[in-house]
């Protein structure tokens, strides 16, 4: 899978080289590139941003460098208007406090895509015709993690990206271990435990060292309602 990121900020992105996606990387499963916006800039200043059009607070990002790392990602738009066909280009992902709410589901839809390209927005947005301009080149799809604000996109898609790249296959060792973890059967995890069974007064639940799998099943389900029910009772609803 092929994933470019756009920012100002590259340095956001150095730790993708540490941990299962710095592997992955390493081993050719993912090919992870990260450009740097201002570099598409002419100006001795490297401006990204301007003042917004009908006044109001902050800046906005301009359309030119992101309308030249588009295609020098996806291709400059061709002279034939009939070659330009959005549904074979890449998946635009732009990071978005309004954008829909990135879920598991997401993430399974995302990890089947060759190639994504996050762009990664700072101050109060990027010029709305930037993501028209991307849809000529192929999908957009406008992102959010959560009902809270973060000051640019790099952390967001940083989170995106972990969660995608470690459903593509390869990724992790042992895919098993994807299966029972929380979000994928709709329940939150059950807990674990590992030795000593004895912990400063803290004692393992006897039912895990019993060595009956249809009651260790049985009660890891118990304990997932029980949880599901009590921190994220939306889930059940
Ligand atoms: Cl994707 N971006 C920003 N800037 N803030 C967010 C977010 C994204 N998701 C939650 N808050």
């Amino acid at each position: 899978m092929r994933i470019d990121v756009v920012t100002i900020f590259p340095a956001f992105f150095d730790v993708l080289e540490v941990s299962l996606v710095g592997k992955a990387r390493g081993a050719g499963i993912l090919d992870i590139r990260v450009h740097d916006l201002r570099d598409a800039t002419h100006d001795r200043h490297r401006t990204v941003d301007d003042t917004p059009y009908g006044g109001g607070a902050g800046m906005v990002m301009k359309p030119e460098p992101w309308g030249e790392v588009i295609d020098e990602i996806a291709g400059a738009p061709s002279a034939d208007p009939d070659a330009a066909d959005p549904t074979t280009g890449p998946l635009f992902v732009f990071p978005s406090p309004a954008g829909e709410r990135f879920t598991q589901a997401t993430a399974r839809e995302l990890a089947a895509e060759p190639h994504l390209v996050f762009g990664c927005g700072r101050y109060e947005g990027i010029d709305e015709r930037v993501f028209s301009y991307a849809a000529t080149r192929g999908r957009v799809r406008l992102i959010s993690l959560g009902d809270y604000v973060l000051n640019g996109g790099e952390v967001a898609a940083m989170a995106m990206i972990e969660a995608i790249g470690r459903l593509v296959p390869g990724v992790i060792g042992n895919p098993e271990s994807l299966v029972e973890e929380s979000h994928e059967d709709g329940l939150l995890e059950y807990p674990s435990y590992t030795k000593p069974a004895s912990w400063r007064g803290y004692d393992v639940p006897e039912v895990l060292l019993s060595g009956h799998h249809g009651r260790v099943a049985q009660w890891r389900h118990e304990q997932q309602l029980e949880r599901t029910r009590e921190r994220r009772p939306d889930l059940l609803a």
